[in-house]
């Protein structure tokens, strides 16, 4: 499954966001530092599932939209100097490991300072946030090089060893791929033993450019100041959020309140509610009005779709009922990454399908396809292999 961290400076509203979006329950307080241990969940990227353009009924989705599970880590809170000691340090960063992507929430009503404790609203600049997390990411990267830069340098040239092979390989307890390695070594600068501390930064930042791909949530929008949104979006394209009216229309829909599925631009009230309820439910809906939706479910989708470059597929066994051998409509629909192939997919499914792959079939075209065909959104593919 694929993970997502969530970051940024405490109290931001990382664990509201989480809350939010998994359901989880985790704490969440008004001062820095609430969340110590990671919290992991599960969320959903939303769409529209093929059923309804294959004009079947299928039993997966809710009034036509498709929720598809990916794995969110809520972290500690990262301060500036982390990288030296300050705040709780860098050491959880060691959490976001395993995370392809990264949400950064930030505070866009400017009410906390850069440690996050609790300022008059925009008093603090936001987009300060953006640029030091990505600091502190950098010098956790540069730290991590520069343990053994010299020992490393010296096997390279002893050994004859591919430098990008090897870097990789030191570097894949973080998740970096060769590709990684090779694309920020030409940027920085083939010589490696040229490298000194500020290359050495350099090679950091463009590692983590495009290893940790990030989407900006603009958090607390419901009492932000235009201006600090605006900005937000123009300078990183941020998402406009509110976790916390996320949070209350989740849990209101929970409780049967209200019907609302996660990225809905309204409700509907479905019983009674006390004066209280109604109160706060018409501020979240002119929230809704004025934004187009709480955001939480725009940020998902955007990292998953837009920014990791995933697309939905779904398997099935008869390409003609679009079932699996039970009768059941469209029984899964995955997350591959955009360029993955059917013979990829057939290894997905089991090693054992992709081992005696022998073609697949678009169902929709009712085509047959061989290995290296690549897959497209919204794909309907029947594996063939020797194995069943
Ligand atoms: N107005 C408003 N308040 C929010 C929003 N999201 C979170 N908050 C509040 O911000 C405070 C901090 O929320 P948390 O979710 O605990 O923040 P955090 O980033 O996880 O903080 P740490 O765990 O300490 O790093 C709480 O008082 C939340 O109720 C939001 O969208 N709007
Ligand atoms: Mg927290």
């Amino acid at each position: 499954m694929i993970e997502i961290g969530v970051a940024g400076k405490p109290n931001a509203g990382k664990s509201t966001f989480f809350k939010a979006a998994t359901m989880t329950d985790v704490e969440i307080a008004n001062y820095p530092f609430t969340t110590i241990k990671p919290n992991i969940g599960i969320a959903y990227v939303r769409v529209k599932c093929v059923c309804q353009e294959l004009g079947v009924k299928c039993k997966e989705c809710v009034d036509g939209w498709r929720f598809i599970p990916v794995k969110l880590i809520d972290i500690a809170g990262l301060v500036p100097g982390a990288h030296a000691g300050r705040g709780l340090g860098n050491e959880f960063l060691d959490n976001l490991r395993q995370s392809e992507g990264i949400i950064q929430v930030v505070d866009a009503s400017g009410s906390t300072d850069e440690d996050g404790n609790e300022v008059g609203i925009g008093e603090y600049n936001p987009c300060k946030d953006v640029e030091f997390l990505h600091e502190e990411l950098d010098m956790w990267i540069f730290g991590i090089l520069k343990r053994n830069w010299d020992r490393n340098l010296r096997r390279i040239t002893m050994e004859k060893k591919d430098p990008v092979k090897f870097l990789t390989e030191q570097l894949a307890g973080l998740g970096f791929e060769e590709y990684h390695v090779k694309e920020a070594i030409r940027a920085v600068g083939t010589d490696l033993s040229s490298y000194g501390e500020s290359e050495l930064k350099r090679f950091a930042g463009e590692l983590r450019k495009r290893r940790m791909k990030m989407v900006v949530a603009a958090n607390k929008a419901d009492k932000a100041p235009e201006e600090l949104i605006s900005k937000l979006i123009e300078e990183y394209n941020a998402i406009p959020t509110s976790a916390a009216f996320e949070l209350i229309l989740r849990v209101a829909a929970k409780n049967g309140y209200i019907k609302y599925l996660p990225g809905d631009s309204d409700f509907e009230i479905l019983k009674p509610l006390n004066e209280k309820q109604e109160k706060a439910l018409k501020v979240v809906r002119d929230f809704l009005k004025k934004f187009g939706s709480t955001g939480i479910q725009n940020v998902i989708n955007k990292i998953v779709f837009d920014v990791l470059d995933y697309i939905v597929v779904y398997p099935v066994e008869d390409e003609n009922k679009y079932t699996d051998t039970k009768g059941n409509v469209l029984p899964d629909a995955i997350l591959v990454k955009r360029g993955t192939t059917a013979k990829d997919l057939a290894y997905m499914i089991h090693t054992e399908i992709g081992e005696s792959f022998i073609y697949a079939v678009d169902a929709k075209k009712k085509m047959r396809i061989g290995d290296d065909y690549v897959l497209e959104n919204n794909d309907v593919i029947k594996i063939v292999s020797a194995a069943r």
